[in-house]
């Protein structure tokens, strides 16, 4: 088990631990030409949190928002809440004012720091959310502003508020794929938490690697991967300006990142274009975010040598609770529950199933399970087990394979059809670079398979291909499950954080 001193403060833990120890030369973080150490990474932490308590009036529960892309300071300013006793609400750079006012209002900020060149939304959802009485811009110089206060002589020391193990530091607002999205709530010791479970158990990472990855810090995935995983260890954290997958190549060249964290769609990207370039300092490479089809595993494994380690998580849980280490991985499962953490396959009325059977994953441990303020609480969190939304199955190895969505099952002509599967099996013929499955309707069949592809450049999308598909998936797959309806698109409805909006195709092909 994990026990953690019952006054628990993470940024001690996770920053200044390194720096009375001796470690605070150590790089904590690159950034294009900048480099700041685990000893100036503190001092901006530091400078930070007086700013927030001497010059802003934060006392310590008090929620801060941050919004900013993955930049050092969005960093600082997020570990300085935390040493300040705060709780950090962090929202994904790309939504627009519409999108903010839904946490402003549910967690009640009344205090937001911002990266200048995103203020405007913020500004924007102020205007109907008046609880946001204070918003602090850095990066423009701003009179007021969060650069100019940090300057301020005696700044560059603060003791870390003295918080207790279960106090709720961050709260994470879920995508929203099923509804408005819930606030989940995380302890300061659970931080700890899933760097000493999925960190140290599963990821096994060294203190001399460089982390990289594509996720918004926003997004418990990149917080956990890009800066708590290699801070518990003293490791180093590179943040690209961009984090599209050309500029990430760029970047693991460039700094020599050995550990990357993003999701398929990404390193189905990178395995377009890694002809001619060196990412040969990569030793682990992390995906999660939406499930790792085979051939994906395939292809990164035949051009990198490198094996994928799939894993699943939620924001409710924090981070990653089913994974394997390296040396256990089983291509196409996801893995084993994280050392820390049980799982188990549940039917319609919460009874287990058997192996092999598909069902609903339940899951618990360390971490997980508490919603602000919600009644669907009641709904998705049973005797302490968080259900989540997917579909899996357990083999008689323990190891856990994703099915579908439970939302995502097609049903036709009577056959419980998984989308994701069609989807890896198309994802296997040359023509296709992206694609998303789901149900569209039919007067005869209840609903059939309809497919809604992205091609690989060079490919037209015609009758001739359609019928290739169609015989490709019949091939590979049960042919029941083959797509009666192939449309070609360019693009395919995406969230903030990479997953498809199979919800926003089934609209379309509802329509
Ligand atoms: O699998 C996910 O979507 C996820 C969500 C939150 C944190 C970590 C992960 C991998």
């Amino acid at each position: 088990g994990l026990t953690y001193p019952e006054r628990l403060n993470v940024v001690t833990e996770l920053l200044d631990r390194h720096v009375f120890e001796g470690r605070g030369g150590r790089t904590a973080i690159i950034a294009g030409d900048l480099h700041w150490s685990y000893a100036d990474l503190a001092e901006q932490v530091n400078r930070i949190a007086n700013v927030l308590i001497r010059d802003l009036g934060m006392v310590a529960g008090n929620r801060v928002l941050l919004r900013a892309a993955n930049t050092p300071m969005m960093v600082a300013s997020y570990l300085a809440v935390l040493k300040a006793g705060g709780v950090v609400v962090a929202t994904m750079p790309m939504l627009r004012a519409g999108e903010l006012v839904y946490p402003i209002r549910k967690a009640k900020i009344s205090l937001a720091l911002c990266d200048h060149r995103l203020l405007a939304d913020l500004e924007a959802a102020q205007a109907q959310a008046p609880e946001l009485t204070r918003i602090v811009s850095w990066g423009d110089d701003a009179t007021g502003g969060l650069d100019t206060l940090m300057r301020q002589p005696g700044y560059e020391d603060f003791t870390a508020a003295d918080t207790a193990n279960d106090d709720v530091c961050l709260i994470g607002f879920t995508s929203g794929t099923t509804g408005e999205p819930k606030g989940t709530m995380h302890f300061q010791r659970d931080i700890l938490a899933i760097c000493d479970c999925y960190g140290a158990r599963v990821l096994k990472a060294d203190p001399d690697d460089r982390f990289i990855g594509s996720p918004p810090l926003a997004f418990t995935f990149g917080l956990g991967g890009l800066v708590l995983f290699p801070m518990r260890i003293g490791a180093a954290m590179i943040l690209p300006e961009k984090a599209g997958p050309p500029d990430l190549i760029d970047a693991i060249e460039r700094h020599k990142a050995s550990v990357v964290f993003t999701a398929p769609t990404a390193y189905r990207a990178m395995l377009d274009r890694l002809e001619g370039r060196d990412i040969s300092s990569l030793r682990i490479c992390v995906s999660a975010g939406e499930a790792l089809p085979k051939p994906t595993f395939e292809a990164w494994a035949a051009k990198t040598g490198l094996p994928l380690m799939d894993g699943i998580g939620a924001t409710e849980m924090l981070h990653i609770f089913i994974g394997a280490p390296r040396e256990t991985i089983r291509p196409g499962a996801t893995g084993l529950p994280v050392p820390g953490y049980e799982a188990k396959i549940i039917d319609e009325a919460g009874v287990e199933c058997p192996d092999g059977t598909p069902g609903r994953l339940a899951v618990r441990g360390p971490t997980g399970c508490r919603y602000l303020a919600d009644a669907r609480q009641a709904r998705y969190v049973l005797d302490g087990w968080n259900i989540t939304g997917d579909t899996y199955l357990r083999d008689a190895d323990g190891y856990f394979w994703y099915q579908a969505r439970s939302d995502d099952m097609i049903i036709s002509a009577g056959y419980n059809i998984a989308g994701p599967e069609v989807e890896i099996c198309l994802l296997t013929h040359p023509a296709v670079a992206e694609c998303g499955v789901v149900g569209a309707p039919c007067p005869d069949r209840g609903q059939i398979v309809k497919a809604y592809v992205v091609l690989r450049d060079g490919f037209e999308g015609n009758a001739n291909l359609v019928k290739a598909l169609q015989e490709h998936v019949k091939a590979h797959i049960a042919p029941y499950k083959y797509p009666r309806a192939v449309a070609f698109v360019t693009a395919l409805p995406k969230t903030p954080t990479g997953k498809l909006q199979r919800f926003a195709l089934r609209e379309i092909a509802r329509s």
